[in-house]
């Protein structure tokens, strides 16, 4: 079972898989195999996925939507702590299907709602690669509207590209600038509204998502423009009500110049950043739009078992 959970852990951390809510469904997936092991009681069952969750919760630090998904798993193992394995295999691989089902239908919700914010001629500008976002704009364009798309490439891993391709590919026209032309795109385009994906919402409301969407945000609220994050609530951080804030994951330098190239220069490669709630004119969610102000009771309502209220 470690082979399993060690190559889930490697497919994280190498971003092969990647994108904050495919990360969560892969632990989620994993943990299900280890529900399933040959282990004699529920008990050893329940360490193994102990043992498993931290493992797994490792391999990235920001987006909290992966302890979010192991957290409310391994809570849900211990609420059936008391019966016996064979039982416990059947419950909790029921409510890991269904725990998936429900992010994957947080997401189609949010492509329906995020679909009606979008009007026709709309010239949208994105960040990085969001499956939410993409399912969102193809949802609108799918709905009739005759929208456009300009997407930054996203350095250092070029995430952009993906969102690109999978946006030109459903037929949308798609626009790549270079991520330091975004204030220039966004004024001279006249683009109408920034759309991104989150990787970790405070309760604060201040979100954390790919590196650069901070700037985005300070160029959109210059230039009047609305911006919009589009976030299943398995990316709102609890503990961020206990004042625990994530950690911003620094890459690899090798990831932005060959190392040996400058000699002597130190690279900074951090991969997420922070935007100011003030910034950000609304949320997506599954549950409708919630604006900034908002975070913390859908928080209190949404994560109570986590806290315990
Ligand atoms: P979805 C990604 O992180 C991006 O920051 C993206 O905005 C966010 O996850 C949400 O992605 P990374 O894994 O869950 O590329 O909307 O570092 O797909």
């Amino acid at each position: 079972m470690g082979n399993v959970v060690d190559k889930t852990y490697r497919d994280i951390k190498s971003m092969r898989v990647r994108g904050a809510l495919d990360i969560a469904i892969a632990a989620s997936k994993t943990l299900k195999r280890v529900v399933n092991s040959d282990a004699k009681s529920t008990h050893q069952l329940i360490q193994g996925m102990t043992r498993a969750g931290k493992k797994l919760k490792s391999a990235r630090p920001t987006a909290v939507s992966l302890p979010n998904a192991i957290n409310y798993i391994l809570h849900t193992a211990d609420k059936n702590s008391h019966i016996e394995p064979e039982e416990f295999r059947r419950k909790l691989s029921g409510e890991i299907d269904k725990f998936i089902m429900e992010q994957k239908s947080a997401l189609s919700r949010i492509a329906e709602i995020g679909a009606n914010i979008i009007e026709d001629n709309d010239l949208i500008l994105t960040h990085c690669n969001s499956d939410t976002v993409n399912m969102l704009i193809e949802r609108a364009w799918d709905d009739g509207k005759k929208i456009k798309v300009v997407c930054t490439e996203t350095r250092p891993r070029y995430q952009g590209h993906i969102t690109a391709k999978e946006l030109s590919t459903h037929g949308i026209p798609t626009t790549l600038i270079v991520d330091s032309a975004a204030h220039l795109a966004m004024k001279e385009l006249k683009i109408d509204k920034v759309i991104v994906g989150a990787d970790t919402i405070y309760a604060s409301g201040d979100m954390v998502n790919k590196i650069g969407t901070s700037q985005i945000a300070l160029c959109a609220r210059e230039l009047d423009i609305d911006f919009i994050v589009a976030a299943e609530s398995i990316k709102f951080s609890p503990q961020s009500l206990m004042g625990s804030m994530v950690k911003i994951e620094e890459r690899d330098p090798a990831e932005v110049i060959k190392s040996g190239k400058l000699p002597g220069v130190k690279v900074l490669n951090p991969a997420f950043d922070i935007t100011n709630a003030e910034h950000i004119d609304i949320f997506i969610t599954e549950f409708g739009v919630v604006p900034p102000g908002a975070v913390y009771h859908l928080l209190r309502e949404k994560f109570g078992w986590e806290l315990g209220i």
